[in-house]
């Protein structure tokens, strides 16, 4: 039977890893929230696709991961993922400026962010396209024997795909080190889960599978992160696969310019009342363990690292026709 988690307060983490979370989710949110406003100036090329409101599933999963020996895989709507694998923040704004300075040297744009160093095997414009890729670095993790795990982030549209469930299928099957990690913010595009879902819940096919299956509030950095944390621990110690929904809402429309008639009221209301960063600061000043004014002070660094950014993104040259045949084979 498919499990629901509930949150607890604070989990066991210390002060610096609660700080260092908020910071990750801030950050998040203020990259997000800038680049809106920096899109709708039409000074940023290709298509963005916006992750606020989702902060707390790539925070939460991603805190117990490693740089090293763990990877993800991402999806078009990849700039959190990005940020809570330890990317860095200036050279992805580079990147979704097309600059030089970015990521991949400004030739990938806002759905092919990658970081190889920090097991980030990059955001992906395939929809379903994710999946498949960490089955082969869990395959690699296993055979290494270092503990590495391997975490597939996709969305409900994603978890329709049949690349997913063959990973699925291919995870459990060769008792991979992987986790699954479906984001279901109610809609693929403008088609809502509800209608393209079969079978209810995304957790529910754990169990054809053969896995343990979890649903988690993507709102609850800390019912997240409990749920990863269990599902990474086991996938370390050799016990296989594990899916876990995370249900959320994102705060934008499905990319930017998306006019959105297909709802109403829904993201005043999860903003006004759900919002993680929100929930994070009552839970955390409410328990004693941080106070307003340690969170206030992240809020202001990170309002600067990310002005900073797109500063330093628009004053950075853009690809010359050179460059047009570097980064294409062995000079990767
Ligand atoms: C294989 C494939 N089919 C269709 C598309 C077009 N497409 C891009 S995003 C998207 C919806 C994805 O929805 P979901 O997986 O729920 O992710 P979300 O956008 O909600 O984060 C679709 C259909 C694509 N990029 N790739
Ligand atoms: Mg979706």
């Amino acid at each position: 039977m498919t499990e629901t988690f509930t949150s607890r307060p604070a989990a066991g983490l210390d002060d610096k890893s609660l700080l260092r979370a908020y910071r990750t989710m801030r950050t998040i949110r203020d990259f997000e929230e800038r680049l809106h406003d920096e899109f709708a100036t039409g000074e940023i090329p290709g298509f963005v696709h916006l992750y606020a409101g989702e902060e707390a599933s790539a925070t939460g999963v991603c805190s117990n991961l490693d740089d090293d020996r763990d990877s993800i895989s991402s999806t078009h709507r990849g700039h959190g993922h990005c940020i809570a694998k330890g990317v860095d923040v200036k050279e992805m704004m580079a990147e979704i400026y097309g600059r030089t300075t970015g990521s991949c040297h400004g030739k990938g744009g806002s759905m092919h962010i990658a970081d190889l160093s920090k097991g980030m095997l990059g955001a992906n414009g395939i929809v379903g396209g994710g999946p498949p890729l960490i089955c082969g670095t869990a395959l690699a993790a296993k055979l290494r024997g270092d503990g590495g795990v391997g975490v597939a982030f996709f969305g409900d549209g994603g978890s329709n795909q049949g690349t997913t469930l063959e990973s699925l299928n291919l995870a459990s099957v060769w008792n991979l080190p992987a986790v699954f990690v479906a984001e279901n913010n109610g809609y693929a595009e403008a088609t809502s889960a509800a209608w393209s879902v079969g079978g209810g819940d995304i957790a529910n096919r754990a169990a054809a599978f053969g896995m343990p299956g979890v649903i988690v509030d993507g709102f609850d950095f800390f019912a997240v992160h409990e749920a990863a944390a269990q599902a990474v621990e086991r996938a370390r110690n050799g016990g296989g696969p594990t899916l876990i929904e995370v249900k959320l809402t994102r705060y934008y429309g499905h990319f930017e310019g998306d006019q959105q008639t297909y709802r109403s009221t829904e993201v005043a209301e999860a903003r006004e009342k759900l919002d993680c960063l929100k929930r994070f600061r009552r839970t955390v000043t409410g328990s004693g363990q941080l106070t307003d004014g340690q969170l206030d002070q992240v809020d202001a660094e990170v309002a600067r690292l990310i002005d900073e950014a797109v500063e330093e993104a628009k004053a950075a040259p853009q690809p010359t026709r050179a460059d047009l045949d570097t980064d294409v084979y062995i000079s990767y």
